[in-house]
């Protein structure tokens, strides 16, 4: 039973008791400044606990950016540069198995691809990084391309987005993540983002990477020129397309990181905003199993704080990240194990260390770097 609640979240608190699904006049509602956020962070918490317990889920990972030359120009990236700017970099093939060697010397279980789309690099210097990492270190779940890439590679090679998932599957990929999405509705992705794939491109290919038995995440960029009427369609789209497929693993509200961007005027969201944007996110999200507080984009207290509004996991360790920090984060590049373990702790959650498809990682006790997977932790523990 959930007690206090604001008089006008009467009838929400009811449907999420009855873990009946809430329609966009109840999204918009949770958006009016005068509903507490505590009082939407004590419903979403209520979902969190039924869903995933105690939980609070991190893995150990590394990002490879290969290149940040990049075609397109979106209003909100830092890290994008122009084809001849000094700031443009791509990497050799050397330096992304190194990348891949240090990755696999600190027990990450997961790399984080993601990157520009170089005006030069053709699909098959996409797919040879894939290979070349997959041959090199076959342990290491590639988590690579976001539906953008994906689009992208469909317009090089003029073929299918089956074909271009069938080849990255081939050359090892192990799902995709969730970046890329931003805003559908197109009166604000027309804004920030008007050139790259659409909102119903980036569905169509996540919905064809789920039947194709790919696990995915999603996204939200939010903070910048969107209304709640904007994040609330969003929300929709993704339930609508998880009711049919389930292939979705998490959802990551990005909060918005105005420095070097080209909507640096704007202010950063306030934490009450990040909260209140994840609880509702769990809220409207009931078929989505986990939700992510990304701290190096939310910030270290805020993404402990997330884990009692809706959240259950914190996202990894973190190597390399370039995106948040090229726009002015200012947390940590890394976090060690045991840091984010007593982070966890210390929110009252109990840590568990997952690899990206949400299995139990086991580790050796006498050497750490070695690991075998167990169970996916909700199915074995019942909840
Ligand atoms: O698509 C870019 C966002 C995304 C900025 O799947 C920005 O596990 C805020 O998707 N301020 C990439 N956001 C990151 C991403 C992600 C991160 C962590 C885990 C996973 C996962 C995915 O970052 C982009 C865009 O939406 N972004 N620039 C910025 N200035």
């Amino acid at each position: 039973m959930i007690h206090t609640v604001h008089p006008k979240l009467k009838s929400i608190r009811d449907k999420v008791e009855a873990g009946e699904r809430l329609s966009l006049d109840d999204g918009l509602l949770m958006y009016e400044p005068d509903v507490a956020v505590n009082d939407l962070g004590q419903l979403a918490n209520h979902v969190r606990e039924k869903l995933n317990g105690n939980f609070g889920y991190y893995n150990i990972n590394t990002h490879l950016n290969a290149t940040n030359i990049c075609v397109y120009r979106c209003t909100f990236c830092a890290f994008r540069a122009d084809l001849r700017s000094p700031k443009g970099y791509i990497m050799s093939d050397e330096q992304i198995l190194e990348r891949g060697r240090e990755a696999v010397d600190n027990g990450c279980t997961e790399l984080h691809i993601v990157g520009g789309l170089h005006h030069q690099r053709q699909f098959d210097w996409y797919k040879n990084t894939l290979q070349i990492l997959h041959d090199a270190y076959p342990l290491l779940h590639l988590k690579g391309w976001t539906a953008v890439e994906i689009n992208w590679f469909e317009f090089l090679t003029k073929q299918s987005t089956e074909w271009v998932l069938r080849e990255l599957i081939d050359a090892g990929l192990g799902s995709l993540p969730g970046g890329g999405a931003e805003i559908f509705h197109p009166e604000v992705r027309d804004k920030i983002c008007e050139h790259k794939a659409d909102g119903s491109n980036w569905i169509k290919i996540h919905r064809t990477a789920h039947q194709m038995g790919l696990k995915t995440n999603c996204t939200m960029l939010y903070g910048h020129v969107e209304e709640p009427l904007h994040r609330i369609d969003h929300l929709i789209r993704l339930r609508e397309l998880q009711d049919d497929t389930g292939g979705f693993q998490t959802f990551i509200p990005l909060a918005f990181h105005p420095e070097n961007t080209g909507l640096s005027h704007i202010k950063k969201p306030s934490a009450a905003m990040d909260l209140r944007t994840m609880a509702i996110s769990r809220l409207m999200l009931d078929n989505i199993q986990h939700m992510k507080a990304y701290w190096i984009m939310l910030g270290i207290g805020t993404a402990q704080t997330a884990l009692s509004y809706g959240a259950d996991d914190i996202d990894g360790t973190v190597r390399h990240e370039l995106i948040y920090h090229d726009a002015g984060a200012t947390t940590p590049e890394l976090l060690s194990v045991e840091r984010i373990e007593a982070l966890i702790r210390e929110a009252g959650r109990e840590p568990v260390e997952r690899d990206t498809l949400y299995r139990r990682v086991l580790r050796d006790a006498n050497d750490k770097s070695q690991w075998t997977v167990g169970e996916q932790v909700e199915a074995a523990v019942g909840i």
